[in-house]
């Protein structure tokens, strides 16, 4: 195995006088991976470590004993990037809470800061063959940081959390940043398929980029999508509990409950956990029934208490904790015992292991763990597991009394239906859970991401007929012979753009265009499927051969007036498709039609992605139907929609050219279905490529319009220089 790094907000130790491992799942998860792993842990060491002397030993300490390599903050940065940006910012929104979310420039600077420190520390402490793997939202730009620097480095990325949908996570001011970030890793892990869906879909509105099934496409790389379900340390809690202090801890609780029937609760207590509302829940159930013969146990752990929702939210249970107690304690009898502090490992067990429900519900969850945790440790008598249907693991858990944490009576009654069950019942419920948790543990987790991540494919495979386009490889078959190069403009010279006035020749592409017109002795032809007049106002001051419409008319470099090379060619057809193309351009927002001498253009880049997706599939069947018996070819390609007469053809006008000039060699590029009539051009003298993805009859490929630009780059440079 090739070494592993894991990246992580916070190194799983407290570094107090003396420094103590914490024994978390993934510490375990990772640790079990084998004994010979070349293994390392990068992260923050907590708090804000000042004294220079202190951060040395504190190094070299956890460099030995565990080979962790510590992160340390400043008390700014700590506030900033941890406090606020990732707890104050990301947190509420991947939680679908967007009102409590805030946001501060400065917030976002100390993030990026952050991120890039850490970037720094692993460039510092990995090879360009080590695995690194990134945990959770408090590092979302560092794989694109790791990228830029390493390309070729595996970097694989969990998110602990849930993604939300893209209407709440495009409120966050800084999300196009985010996601990029995100997509610098090979491979990014959800919890649940509902979160890697969401993920895909944002990616798409935010960023356009279309994905396949389980794999997004950026300009340099690919990003795998995956879903894997965290388990627990299920080892960890069965040698739990043949400890003393289990033991212990048991008996205590057995005495304080005896006659009692128990329900536990356990959790930072953190808004998204639902704690108020399944406060109010058990208030209703102790009116309702007026039972007294029921323990409810609140393990709330303190957290993130220097952010203001979270002493809200304390306020507010203490408040229904008291009233609850207060209206329903009689004496020696407390309905709600409210622990507000971490209980100790073998204390959790013992609680586990007795309480005959446990409430788990969470307003969102990424999974939740400690619903995992108690359905494993019920090893004696069978509990039941009312779970919210909002956390990760009720995707798993179906077998839990699965409630809705919004609906305060749906708690209660299955609180009730919970406690009342048979025994038969509960054993039924329970057994497949716990087989489930005991088997698909944090072991199992980390390993299966870490294969796929190692078995992801490294390069796109292509076509092994389909050659890369090289200036060196093509220079010799087009030197000194009378040759053209016939280029698409859109998608091959030029990126593709939303709105088509917008991809202008400017910058990179007017350059080339130049270099194109010094070139004496090579005859150079734009084919477009453009309009004439948008080839004449952009194109007319080069020396070109244009070819407008698809090859539909063209205007030689030196004429004043464009030729239709095929007058015979049947047009009524369009009037019959105008109005019913109106129709979908009203009905499909941001979409537009072009109308063009030989062809109609329904443009829909501009439109919802996925609603101008659906629009267009449907337009192109009703249009095969309408369309059968005439003379017309419809091409569905990037975001358009083209009915075009047959006559209008690419490969047709290259014909004519390559007829009419005697040329002895010719390159063709172009980008989509309606260059491969160029391709498909079966003559000794003609080379094609493809610019981009996807199938073609082209003999070679080149990767994108830049990298194509760069081609003709080095080929006319090589020409001019009779190189
Ligand atoms: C995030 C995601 C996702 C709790 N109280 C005590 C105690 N705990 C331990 C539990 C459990 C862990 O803390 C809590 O894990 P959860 O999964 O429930 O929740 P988050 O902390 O929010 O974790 C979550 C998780 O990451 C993993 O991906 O499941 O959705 O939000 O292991 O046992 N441990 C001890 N005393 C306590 O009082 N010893």
């Amino acid at each position: 195995m090739k070494p592993l790094t894991v990246v992580s907000n916070r190194l799983p130790v407290t570094v107090g006088e003396t420094i103590e491992k914490s024994s978390g799942g993934m510490v375990a998860a990772l640790e079990g991976l084998g004994e010979n792993a070349d293994f390392q842990w990068i992260g923050w060491a907590g708090g804000a470590v000042k004294d220079p002397d202190r951060k040395k030993e504190i190094a070299s300490e956890l460099k030995e004993r565990f080979n962790y390599t510590p992160i340390f903050l400043s008390r700014k940065d700590a506030d900033d990037y941890y406090t606020g940006f990732s707890n104050s910012s990301l947190w509420p929104l991947l939680h679908y809470m967007p009102t409590k979310a805030r946001y501060e420039e400065r917030w976002f600077d100390a993030y990026r800061r952050v991120n890039r420190l850490f970037a720094d520390t692993v460039l510092e402490k990995t090879g360009e063959d080590d695995i690194v793997w990134i945990q959770d939202y408090h590092l979302m730009l560092l794989p694109a940081m790791l990228r830029e620097k390493r390309p070729k480095m595996t970097i694989g990325y969990f998110l602990h959390t849930p993604f939300p949908s893209y209407e709440i996570f495009r409120c966050h001011p800084d999300r196009e940043e985010l996601l990029e970030g995100l997509l610098g890793a090979d491979l990014i892990g959800f919890h649940t398929f509902g979160y890697l869906r969401h993920f895909r879909s944002t990616v798409l509105r935010l960023l356009g980029i279309e994905s396949e099934f389980n794999v997004i496409h950026t300009d340099t790389h690919q990003t795998a999508i995956g879903v894997f379900p965290i388990g627990i340390n299920a080892e960890k809690f069965l040698e739990g509990m043949k400890t003393e202090a289990y033991r212990e801890a048991k008996n205590t609780l057995q005495r304080a409950n005896t006659g009692k029937k128990v329900v536990l609760s356990v959790e930072r207590l953190d808004y998204t956990k639902g704690v108020p509302r399944r406060l109010d829940a058990i208030e209703r159930f102790l009116n309702e029934t007026g039972r007294t013969d029921v323990s409810f146990i609140f393990v709330c752990v303190p957290s993130r208490e220097s952010v203001p929702e979270y002493q809200e939210l304390r306020r507010s249970v203490e408040l229904k904790v008291s009233r609850i107690n207060g209206k329903h304690s009689a004496l020696g009898e407390i309905p709600v015992h409210f622990i507000h502090r971490q209980v100790a490992f073998e204390e959790l067990c013992a609680l586990y292991c007795l309480a005959d429900v446990a409430t788990v519900t969470p307003l969102m969850d990424g999974m939740n763990l400690v619903a995992k945790e108690y359905l494993l440790c019920q090893q004696e008598e069978p509990g039941a597991l009312v779970l919210s249907e909002f956390a990760g693991a009720a995707q798993e858990l179906n077998n839990a009394y699965v409630v809705n944490p919004y609906n305060v009576k749906e708690i209660s009654n299955a609180l009730q239906l919970a406690l009342d069950a048979s025994e038969k019942e509960k054993r039924q419920r329970l057994e497949p859970m716990k087989q489930r948790v005991a088997k698909y543990d944090a072991r199992f987790w980390a390993q299966s991401f870490l294969d796929s991540l190692s078995d992801l494919p490294r390069e796109t495979p292509e076509p092994t007929e389909i050659r890369p386009l090289s200036a060196e490889g093509l220079h010799p078959s087009l030197a000194g012979k009378n040759a053209a190069l016939f280029l698409d403009y859109d998608g091959t010279l030029a990126e593709l753009k939303k709105r088509p006035v917008d991809a202008a020749p400017v910058g990179e592409v007017e350059e080339i265009l130049s270099l194109l017109d010094r070139q004496e002795d090579l005859d150079v032809y734009l084919v477009g499927g453009r309009a004439r007049r948008d080839m004449d106002r952009w194109f007319s001051k080069y020396r070109f051969h244009l070819v407008a419409e698809h090859g539909y008319c063209v205007k030689e470099k030196d004429a004043e007036d464009w030729v239709v090379l095929t007058p015979e060619a049947d047009l009524s057809w369009k009037d019959q498709i105008l109005d019913f193309l109106e129709l979908y351009a009203g009905m499909t927002p941001g979409s537009f039609l072009e109308e063009k001498t030989a062809s109609v253009v329904w443009h829909y880049a501009g439109a919802d992605p996925e609603f101008g997706a659906w629009k267009a599939q449907q337009l192109v069947s009703s249009l095969q139907e309408m369309l059968s018996n005439l003379p017309v070819q419809i091409h569905h390609g990037k975001k358009i929609v083209e009915i075009a007469s047959v006559h209008a053809n690419k490969g047709a006008a290259v014909s004519y050219f390559m007829t009419k000039y005697r040329y002895e060699a010719v390159l063709c590029a172009g980008d989509d279905e309606t260059d491969e009539a160029m391709f498909r051009l079966s003559d000794d003298r003609l080379r094609s490529a493809k610019v981009g993805a996807g199938e073609t009859a082209a003999a070679f490929r080149c990767p994108s319009p830049k990298a194509f630009r760069a081609f003709l780059h080095a080929l006319l440079t090589s020409y001019s220089t009779g190189g």
